[in-house]
């Protein structure tokens, strides 16, 4: 039994992160965590990433669709560097994470013993809010404490804390001090007023919503605001989670990620307002103003560095979901405004198909068969307008990928977003869409789907190539790029050498047939589909040859 007296640090951390209800711990262990570890309770559940690339994107995809933080346990400076690109992707994502790493004992740091983490707080910046090793042991449980409590504080984000193995025997100086903070902070009434004002007396006005509508539980507010308004909605460029319905009569499509294109697809417009965005997420340079002349912006973001990094504009600061309902209550009712023609969109499908079959034909063939209710995680960066034509998202919480681009994320992602769906009993299927080079960067993941008998479907589209990069180059005018074909990779052998069920799809009927089995599967299945090489413009509306054929293809 624990006394006063005898209670370690290891013991107060434990009953810390109970009280924080942080009982599912992520991680891939190493000798300087395994004091940590030790003892595993047993109202806990450790779930092993097999690098630490895929332990945090786990642990990512989790603490998003739990809207909960989640904590991480890396392997000190090696495991830091592993996972480093996820938790580059994980503060741009927004997600409260609380990501530890062992190292090496106290007594031995000053001569940088095999496992040391030198110059530990510097190694996970700028990417971090905080990192911090305790000044002593008894300050581990105050510091995962401040950890929690930063972490889940607008702007949410990743911290992290180096705990020497020496620590967790340590005498703690009594139980944790537990406790809570806000998660989200109401707008400057007097701010709002304005920001209404001009709002409503907008002639042309246009809202651009970002994943923070999703993310803050916004997307009914978001959905009342405008149709209140009666003014169409874009998604802002490289949107991380779709946050208004794609199927609404208002809805008018995802802006372009260039300045010229998405400034042209503003024409018109005299007020643009951006609700949980950055101003822009850019991805090429093509030239071009930031807005369309006599245009003007407003902001809301509960990111003060968004708001500080924004080109143009004007900005409040506010939780998306209060600010989208005080501005609701606060709007003139905008139903004399013209409202926006439908967006069409372009579903067209040959016969007899292709062969291999286009990215779009998949995702045409399995849209009859995707339930309702299912979350598409995407990864697949050359088809991904292909997905959303097919796929339009409709629902809150139904669409995952990286705000940050970096490879290697939704793949594991997805297997947290499963995990989260299986212990709140909700059962929603996962559907992950991941390129087949994209799916090469954290693909032990599957074999953690494997484990806990997760219900991930893999789509794997397969033209052997990268082929994003092969129209990055048209359009930069870059040819001759070595290393954007791939080696023969057998997709199917590999998920299966990791437990999964795994198959071929060449036609729409195998494909169908595997996606019908999949969904009634007790676990993951990986469907690696051969698809057509086809280069299309990197913007749609930039100039750049269309449907040109990879020239690796010829
Ligand atoms: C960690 C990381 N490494 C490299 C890149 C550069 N990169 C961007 S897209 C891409 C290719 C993706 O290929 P694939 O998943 O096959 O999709 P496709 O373009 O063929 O649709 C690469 C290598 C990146 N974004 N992130
Ligand atoms: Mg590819």
């Amino acid at each position: 039994m624990t006394t006063e007296k005898t209670r370690t640090v290891w013991a107060a951390t434990y009953d810390l992160l109970r009280a924080l209800r942080l009982t599912t711990i992520f991680g891939n262990p190493g000798s300087t965590e395994q004091p940590f570890l030790k003892n595993f309770p047993d109202d806990f559940q450790y779930i092993l990433g097999l690098q630490e690339a895929s332990a945090v994107a786990m642990a990512d995809g989790f603490a998003q669709a739990t809207r909960r933080p989640a904590l991480v346990n890396l392997h000190t400076s090696a495991g830091t560097g592993n996972g480093m690109g996820n938790i580059m992707t994980a503060f741009l994502n927004k997600t409260p994470l609380i990501v530890t790493a062992g190292q090496q004992t106290r007594e031995m740091l000053l001569c940088e013993p095999m496992l040391a983490n030198r110059d530990e707080t510097m190694l996970p910046r700028p990417y971090v809010k905080w990192a911090y090793q305790p000044a002593r042991a008894q300050d581990v449980p105050g510091a995962i404490m401040r950890a929690h409590a930063l972490a889940l504080q607008p702007p949410a984000g990743p911290v992290y804390l180096s705990i020497p193995l020496d620590d967790w025997d340590q005498p703690a100086l009594g139980p944790a001090v537990v406790r809570t903070v806000s998660a989200r902070f109401a707008p400057d009434g007097e701010r709002l007023r304005e920001f209404a004002k001009r709002i409503s007396a907008a002639k042309r006005l246009a809202l651009v919503y970002g994943g923070e509508i999703d993310r803050s539980g916004g997307w009914d507010a978001g959905v009342a605001l405008a149709e209140k308004l009666n003014a169409p909605v874009f998604h802002a460029p490289n949107i991380e989670r779709p946050s208004f319905p794609e199927n609404h009569r208002l809805f008018q499509g995802t802006l372009p990620p260039a300045l010229g294109p998405l400034s042209s697809r503003l024409q018109g417009f005299d007020l643009v307002v951006v609700i949980g965005a950055p101003v822009f997420r850019y991805y090429p340079y093509v030239a071009g103003p930031v807005l369309p002349q006599g245009c003007e912006l407003l902001q809301v973001t509960s990111d003060p560095s968004d708001a500080a990094l924004a080109l143009v504009g004007d900005s409040l600061l506010g939780d998306a979901k209060l600010t989208l309902e005080a501005l609701r209550a606060l709007v003139v009712d905008g139903s004399s405004r013209m409202p926006p023609k439908p967006r069409i969109l372009e579903r067209k499908l040959v016969e007899p198909p292709n062969s291999p079959l286009t990215a779009s034909e998949v995702y045409a063939a399995l849209s009859e068969l995707k339930p309702e209710n299912a979350i598409v995680v995407q990864e697949s960066p050359s088809n991904m307008i292909d997905l959303a034509t097919w796929w339009p998202t409709v629902r809150p919480a139904s669409y995952y990928t990286f705000a940050s681009g970096g490879l290697g994320w939704d793949a594991p992602a997805a297997v947290g977003i499963a995990l989260a769906q299986k212990l709140s009993g909700e059962g929603r299927p996962v559907v992950a869409v991941i390129g087949d080079g994209s799916f090469q960067y954290s693909i032990q993941c599957l074999a953690t789907a494997a484990q806990h008998k997760l219900k991930v479907i893999y789509i794997v589209p397969c033209n052997g190539e990268y082929a994003i990069l092969k129209e990055f180059a048209i359009l930069e005018n870059t040819p001759n790029v070595p290393g954007l074909d791939l080696p023969p990779l057998d997709i199917v052998s590999a998920a299966k050498g990791f437990g999964c069920v795994a198959v071929e799809g060449r036609t729409r009927d195998e494909i169908k047939a595997a996606f019908s089995k999949a969904l009634s599967a007790d676990g993951p299945t990986v469907i690696a589909t051969p698809i057509s090489r086809e280069l299309k413009p990197l913007i749609p509306t930039a100039a750049a040859p269309a449907n040109k054929r990879s020239p690796a293809h010829a």
